[in-house]
């Protein structure tokens, strides 16, 4: 499975450091949505889904966390500890986040305004989907 990371490219001064991020420029997709994942407990593991239509770049801008990918015929864990670098998550890939560290924040850019219908929550079902398309 081909993992896809952006470098983004800090500004940085003797103030500090500054990430900006352009829809088309720095990134091949417009976005609609932004949210951040922060506060998570100890030995939690979130995601279990895959999305039909969805196209995320998710960048952990504080601590970090580690990203669980399965195309339905591959797995890769991806640590995530750079907030200049962005993991690309495409459609149809089953995603798990697990092993954050009490300061991470999980930055998520989406390409779609949130839609429950474009959630696949049962992994029989995503398996089932992948491999008919294949
Ligand atoms: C994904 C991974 C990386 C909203 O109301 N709007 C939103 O845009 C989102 C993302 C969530 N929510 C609500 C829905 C749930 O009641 O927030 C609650 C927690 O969402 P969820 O359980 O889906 O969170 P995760 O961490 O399992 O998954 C999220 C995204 O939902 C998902 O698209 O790829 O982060």
């Amino acid at each position: 499975m081909e993992i896809i990371k952006y470098t983004f490219s800090p500004h940085g001064d003797e103030r500090g450091q500054l990430v900006a991020i352009e829809a088309l420029k720095d990134l091949p997709f417009e976005f609609k949505r932004v949210y951040y994942i922060y506060d998570t407990k100890d030995g939690v593991r979130r995601g279990f889904h895959a999305h039909y239509d969805l196209e995320q770049i998710l960048i952990c801008v504080s601590g970090s966390c580690k990203i669980h990918l399965d195309n339905g015929f591959e797995t890769q864990e991806v640590l995530l500890d750079k907030p200049y670098e962005g993991l690309y998550i495409a459609n149809n890939m089953w995603r798990e986040m697990y092993d954050f560290t009490k300061d991470a924040v999980l930055l998520v850019i989406a390409s779609r305004p949130y839609d429950e219908l474009d959630y696949i929550r049962n992994y029989d079902d995503f398996i089932k989907m992948v491999k008919e398309n294949k």
